[in-house]
């Protein structure tokens, strides 16, 4: 692998053990969406040499919004890792400026090689949330330095699966302390959150990996991420879908 892209991944590594926003990359450097990717892989392979397991994928851009905010026409993803999945709390002391957004999250029963065997490889629906805590001083990147990060994870969490069923409309509240801070509906996500799972599989194919049975997809966020602060407690909840809630 170029060096140079190494370099980058053990910038945003670093950035994240010490808990240190770092410059974008792009201020100083060129670099395209495909060498973005390179050091989105080569950020999590240094994951996995300590120990860590593949367990899924995250969607991120999937509005509308967020698309024409980045100036963007297509998805992004990220790699999800087992020590990304939070049980029910998370010491925000332990990252840079951390958000939180509801999400609905598809688990795999089967291997998925192509967009065509997505929808078929759903075995449960979830209501879920993500926390993003970019390692880019101010939340401040472009495109390529946000793929880099890794979709800007950091951790994520799930509520109870459910069998596989419509999710084109679905209605999720994010609560902090018992307080509203936002409200959407999962149409948000590319108008349907399937749509985003096969958009997963599509990127996934391109870059020669396989979706597996028990991986889990995080199909993007239903409304703007909100500040995590500590010591709070946050519920998400979604129509049909129950709710899932940490503490920070
Ligand atoms: O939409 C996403 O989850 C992708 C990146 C989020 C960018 C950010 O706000 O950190």
């Amino acid at each position: 692998m170029n060096p140079r892209l190494e370099q980058f991944a053990e910038i945003l590594d670093e950035a994240t053990s010490r808990r240190r926003a770092v410059p974008r990359l792009t201020g100083t450097a060129e670099l395209d969406v495909p060498a973005a990717y390179e050091v989105q892989r080569a950020l999590i392979e240094r994951r996995l040499a300590r120990g860590e397991s593949l367990i899924g994928v995250k969607m991120g851009f999937t509005s509308r919004a967020k698309m024409v905010q980045m100036g963007i026409d297509d998805v992004i993803w990220g790699r999800l890792t087992d020590a990304m999945l939070i049980e029910s709390k998370v010491d925000t002391a332990g990252l840079i400026h951390p958000r939180i957004e509801p999400e609905i999250a598809f688990l795999l029963d089967r291997p998925v090689r192509t967009p065509a065997d997505a929808v078929a490889a759903v075995g449960g629906i979830a209501v879920g949330y993500e926390v993003l805590d970019s390692r880019y001083e101010g939340f401040s990147f472009a495109l390529e330095d946000v793929i880099a990060d890794n979709a800007s994870a950091a951790g994520f969490g799930l509520g109870p699966w459910h069998a596989p069923r419509d999710v084109r409309n679905v209605g999720l509240l994010l609560e902090i302390d018992g307080r509203p801070v936002a409200s959407g509906s999962s149409a948000a996500i590319l108008g349907d959150p399937v749509r985003s799972l096969v958009a997963a599989a599509r990127l996934a194919a391109a870059a020669g990996i396989e979706l597996r049975p028990g991986w889990v997809v995080l199909a993007g966020a239903a409304t703007a991420a909100v500040p995590l602060p500590a010591g709070a407690h946050v519920r998400v909840r979604a129509a049909g879908l129950g709710q899932v809630e940490v503490t920070t």
